[in-house]
């Protein structure tokens, strides 16, 4: 059976398991954390990246996006999550990029501040890190304005829900929630769903 290695405090981890649901796809859930069982998670991938796919075959898949895309070039085409049309796959490729930026900055955001010794702290790169998060939310929202509602999950429909919920959870302080509507509106309504409740930010 297929392996997910990680825990669904990552909203890598978590993109891919409720992605893999929407697929069809089997999988067994591997919660170990990359930092509380390094050691255990280093000798199944010495990089020590979650999310981790392990393939029936031993092949070890990493990075969220690589692995969804192993499985969206064999997902038939109902259950698909980004369109087939190159201008449409551009507009969520753009959407995702501007997502997982501020989901990178976000989490680099967290590992400055709890990683790092508060003497240690490098201000100029925080305040770097902030601006850049920003950013990104302020295009992922006007983007997601842009869209056509939709109730049906597809991949910036779980990517943007898993990411703000991340980011909400973690540096609310940081991303004020109503300078964002559209992106908390979509959440909202995400979260409530099945596939999302099943696989909880925690
Ligand atoms: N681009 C990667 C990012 C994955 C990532 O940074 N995961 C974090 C957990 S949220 C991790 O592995 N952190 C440990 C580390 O980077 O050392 C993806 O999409 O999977």
């Amino acid at each position: 059976m297929i392996k997910l290695v990680g825990m669904m405090d990552s909203p890598y981890v978590r993109r891919v398991a409720i992605s893999l649901e929407l697929y069809g796809v089997e999988f067994e859930s591997q919660p170990l954390s990359v930092f509380s069982t390094f050691e255990a998670f280093s000798r199944i991938n010495p990089a020590v990246k979650a999310p981790t796919l392990i393939l029936d075959s031993g092949i070890r898949l990493m990075d969220s996006s690589l692995i969804l895309n192993y499985f969206e070039a064999q997902a038939a085409p109902e259950r698909r999550l980004l369109p087939a049309v190159p201008d449409a796959l551009a507009n969520d490729l753009q959407t995702l990029g501007f997502i997982l930026a501020a989901c990178e900055k976000a989490v680099q955001n967290v590992y400055e501040h709890n990683l790092r010794p508060a003497d240690k702290q490098y201000s100029s790169w925080g305040e770097r890190i902030t601006i850049q998060l920003l950013a990104a939310c302020k295009e992922w929202n006007t983007l997601l304005e842009a869209r056509p509602a939709t109730a049906v999950p597809n991949q910036v429909a779980v990517t943007s829900t898993v990411a703000w919920t991340f980011i909400q959870s973690m540096l609310p302080h940081v991303v004020n929630a109503a300078d964002f509507r559209e992106i908390q509106a979509i959440a909202e309504s995400f979260e409530s769903q099945a596939v999302f409740k099943k696989y909880p930010f925690n």
